[in-house]
């Protein structure tokens, strides 16, 4: 009995951090979605899960990743407008099995009781990520499961449906490495996207899922490959490419030399998924500018609803000068799907290991670079021409708090912005047409810091 309250006493202390985390005001729909009251609700679902264990022994399985991370998860799943539980667990033993139960809270007012109305198993011991969507377009969220066999490349996707009480899976186990949802076909209904790395089996390929109504499941409307250098992806966003409503996936990965972003989407009109690839940045220049792939993701970044590419590189180098460190360039794009290619909406200068970053006016763009001095606490910014550097015209620097005093000689620093670890300041170096004005380095500069990327 130890193994089962230990699992208990988990699960009541993933509760109340989960509970505490939903006291944040946010009127998400997604957000509305909670793991059940530690109270006599908690204690009813719990009942039902040890009932159907049958005395076995068993342990609640926590999904893996995603943004529910609860094995227990409440949320009207049959569109009756009141709450359902659905909670993973695995029974210990000869032939272990992992379950899905879905608990409803069923009876009349007076006498309301939950029980047990469905119930899926695998022998797959993880589960993956959990999320919904509206796959068949009736308004009611489906149940997107992927599970796994403690792979890092192969995940099985289950779509589940609780209408009318019934439960049902629309799904056929497929195949996936990651999963994207929304609606890709511009129908008002969500479909999934699923993608997969190159593999022993079968090529690196992204494949649209759609609800089937004749079959009551979902199945593959269209399929295109993918590039099959890609190792692993570190992001999948999913959302707008541009201002007419295609909707894509966005998969930030990592080769063997580079970082790429695929852009995926469903061409409506030729009926086809397309996959381009943006190239993103060499890895040894992500290295050298001590780029952080995992915080440099796709994203939108001006929040126009539209999702901006980071394609990463190094402010370029005077060819006549060794052993300087040059500042890392992010160029954040929209991914234009007539002309194939990229527009860039942002380009920013970076000092990733000194905090801060700026960014650059276009007419500084091929004619401006900017290196990083000083114990990396300096970025300076220096004419640029036919590989040769000019004038250097703007320094910005990094000050712990208490080094920064206000009025005194800071070298002919002004201040920018102070906080309480640093201050950062910044000086007009020589004569130049490139030199800004102060109200212009006030709003192109940017402390990072509180989780904050360069953007
Ligand atoms: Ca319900
Ligand atoms: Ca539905
Ligand atoms: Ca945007």
């Amino acid at each position: 009995m130890k193994f089962k309250e230990f699992a208990v006493g988990l699960f009541a202390v993933i509760m109340t951090f989960l509970l505490s985390g939903c006291s944040v005001a946010n009127l998400d729909s997604k957000d509305l979605m909670r793991p059940p009251k530690p109270t006599g609700e908690k204690a009813q679902i719990q009942h039902v899960i040890e009932q159907n264990a049958g005395g076995q022994k068993y342990t609640f399985k926590y999904p893996q990743s995603g943004e529910y991370r609860s094995a227990v998860i409440l949320n009207d799943i049959n569109g009756d407008g009141t709450e359902e539980a659905f909670g993973f667990y695995r029974t210990k033993g000869e032939n272990p099995q992992t379950h899905l139960v879905i608990i409803d809270e069923v009876g009349t007012e007076e006498e309301k009781q939950w029980e047990l109305v469905g119930e899926f198993t695998t022998a797959l011991p993880e589960v993956t990520e959990v999320d919904f969507a509206d796959i068949n377009g009736d308004g009611v969220m489906e149940i997107i499961v992927g599970w796994n066999a403690n792979s890092t490349v192969t995940n099985v996707l289950s779509v589940y449906s609780y209408i009318n009480g019934e439960c049902r899976q629309i799904s056929s186990e497929e195949i996936y490495y990651d999963f994207a949802l929304g609606d890709f076909t511009q129908s008002g209904f969500d479909s999934i996207l699923l993608m997969n790395l190159n593999t022993a089996e079968k090529g690196a390929q992204a494949s649209l899922y759609c609800y089937n109504d004749k079959e009551k499941k979902i199945t593959m409307i269209s399929s295109v490959l993918m590039d099959s250098e890609v190792a692993r992806f570190y992001n999948v966003t999913a959302g707008k490419v541009d201002e007419t409503g295609v909707y894509a996936a966005f998969a930030d990965g990592i080769t063997g030399i580079r970082y790429n972003t695929q852009v995926i989407y469903f061409d409506v009109p030729k009926f086809q998924l397309e996959c381009h690839v943006v190239p993103g940045g060499l890895i040894s220049e992500y290295e050298s500018t001590n780029m952080k792939a995992s915080t440099v993701i796709s994203q939108d970044i001006n929040s126009d609803g539209i999702i901006e590419i980071p394609i990463c590189t190094k402010m370029p180098a005077d060819t006549a000068s060794q052993g300087l460190e040059y500042a890392g360039l992010i160029s954040w794009c929209n991914y234009n799907t007539e002309s194939e290619d990229v527009d860039v909406i942002r380009n920013v200068v970076t000092n990733n290991k000194g905090g801060f970053y700026y960014i650059m006016p276009d007419q500084w763009q091929g004619t401006v670079t900017a290196i990083i001095s000083d114990d990396t606490k300096t970025m300076t910014f220096i004419e640029y021409r036919n590989g040769e550097m000019g004038n250097s015209f703007l320094a910005l620097r990094k000050y712990s708090a208490s080094e920064w005093i206000d009025g005194g000689d800071m070298d002919g620093y002004s201040l920018i912005l102070k906080n309480e670890t640093c201050a950062f300041g910044y000086k007009i170096l020589n004569e130049s047409s490139y030199a800004p004005k102060e109200q212009e380095v006030l709003n192109s500069f940017r402390a990072m810091g509180s989780g904050e990327t360069a953007v």
